[in-house]
């Protein structure tokens, strides 16, 4: 997709703050360090838009892009990494399980997991909440340059199966290299109601 227009809107740590609902939503969650800030960057050609870094746990709360003056792009906070305070450890459900539940524009969410882990118990619960409140999810192996063409093959599948979907569900993806970036934008977009697209 051509960026005409990418603009952070505002953090969240709670529903109430979000921006007020109205252009098609899409969300991105996964454990820390998984590549979600930078994935957000390559769809709206960005380098620092969404803030990055070598330490898991930058992403600390629900931060807003708004895309073209037609999408909103959601970085959810990361989870499982040890070394993030209790505190704010505690707050990540209720943020994350509130933002999902409550959030009436959300299209669909997508689950980035690195292609080099198995999916585990985390990425599990996180698509039974995403789909008991009824919201599309997709899920993006990230990193994909970090392994041989072959091994990315074998990689997906290995993740797909992990959580019961078929390999052509899961997104081969590298915020390196750009690979998956228009199949993503794709993907998002046929999940933009047909409505929305026209308005
Ligand atoms: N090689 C490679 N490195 C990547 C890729 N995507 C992200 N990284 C690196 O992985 C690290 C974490 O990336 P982030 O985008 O900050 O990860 P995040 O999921 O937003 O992390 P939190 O905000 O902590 O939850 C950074 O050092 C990135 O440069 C990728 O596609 N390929
Ligand atoms: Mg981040």
């Amino acid at each position: 997709m051509l960026i005409t227009s990418a603009e952070f809107v505002t953090s969240a740590a709670r529903i109430e703050q979000c921006p007020p609902p109205g252009r098609p939503e899409f969300a991105f969650a996964g454990r820390s360090n998984v590549g979600k800030s930078s994935l957000l960057n390559t769809l709206m050609n960005r380098r620092r838009l969404a803030l990055t870094s070598a330490t898991p746990g930058k992403t600390r709360l629900i931060n807003f892009f708004r895309v073209n003056r037609r999408y909103l792009l959601v970085d959810l906070p990361g989870y499982g990494y040890a070394r993030v305070a209790e505190r704010e450890r505690r707050s990540w459900r209720p943020m994350v399980e509130g933002y999902l539940a409550g959030r009436e524009t959300l299209k669909a969410v997508g689950l980035l997991i690195d292609i080099r882990r198995d999916p585990g118990p985390e990425e599990e619960l996180l698509l039974r909440w995403v789909a008991s409140r009824g919201v599309p999810a997709f899920v993006v192996a990230t990193k994909a340059d970090k392994v041989s063409r072959n091994a990315q093959e074998t990689r997906r599948s290995r993740i797909a199966a992990g959580l019961e979907l078929d390999p052509e569900e899961v997104l081969l993806f590298s915020a390196k290299t750009r690979l998956g970036r228009k199949e993503l934008w794709h993907v998002l977009a046929g999940y933009a109601a047909p409505e929305d697209e026209r308005a």
